[in-house]
């Protein structure tokens, strides 16, 4: 149970298109903030090892179709089903590092072109989630993109998708707040050194900024 003086933990989330190197910059940071003494936990989204994560993990790789909303509605309901487990590891003082959110979930969703799944409407599901208390945007080009090497054969993983999703990243960013956008365009070091001072100056502000928060309407 949590004791009056204990610091709450930090809710840190990296965004980015595939091969931004979210992965390899999650474990950096996790490793710097251990090494400054932090208790942090790390945790992706899809988690594909609930029976939620599961279908969602089967939808991916192809091997089931899903109407576009009711796939939209279980990666939120995966984000629900473990929000519980992030606010008791938060109060009980863990930094939790999250590689993707609501964020990856509004975007891939819009990108689908779907006429009644606009990026408004794919937000709605995500409003009481847990809410970052920053947001880390790891931002390449669509050349420096092309230049990490081929597509997964996972479902979304192709240009066409990648470039509309590039595009609804920028404008949902617009409409949050909390968000930092990192250049993602240089080297594993020095890309993980921007994000150390940045996520050093949010836990800096955690006082300040009071318990964890819920994730609000976008802005208009
Ligand atoms: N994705 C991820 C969504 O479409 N909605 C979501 O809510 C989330 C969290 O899943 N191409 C997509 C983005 C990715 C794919 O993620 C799998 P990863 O990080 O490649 O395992
Ligand atoms: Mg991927």
């Amino acid at each position: 149970s949590q004791s009056a003086s204990t610091r709450r933990g930090a809710l840190i989330v990296v965004e980015g298109l595939d091969r931004a190197g979210k992965s390899s910059q999650c474990e950096m940071l996790r490793e710097y903030l251990s090494k400054g003494g932090n208790a942090v936990k790390y945790i992706r989204f899809p988690d594909r090892t609930t029976p939620i994560g599961q279908l969602i993990d089967s939808y991916l790789r192809g091997s089931a179709n899903q109407d576009d909303h009711s796939i939209h509605l279980l990666f939120s309901a995966n984000r629900w089903e473990l929000a519980k487990s992030i606010e008791q590891d938060i109060a009980s003082g863990t930094t939790v590092i999250v590689d993707r959110y609501s964020y990856s979930g509004a975007v891939y969703s819009a990108a689908k072109g779907n006429p009644t799944l606009s990026l408004d409407w794919a937000w709605l599901p995500e409003i009481g989630l847990p809410r970052p208390d920053i947001c880390l945007f790891l931002s390449i080009s669509a050349e420096e993109a092309a230049k990490r090497g081929g597509y997964g054969a996972e479902r979304y993983e192709n240009e066409t998708m990648q470039t509309r999703v590039r595009e609804l990243f920028r404008s949902l960013f617009g409409r949050q707040e909390d968000i930092a956008v990192i250049d993602a365009g240089k080297s594993l070091e020095e890309v993980s050194i921007d994000i150390q001072s940045v996520v050093a100056d949010c836990i800096g502000r955690l006082d300040a900024t009071g318990p964890l928060r819920t994730l609000g309407p976008l802005a208009k």
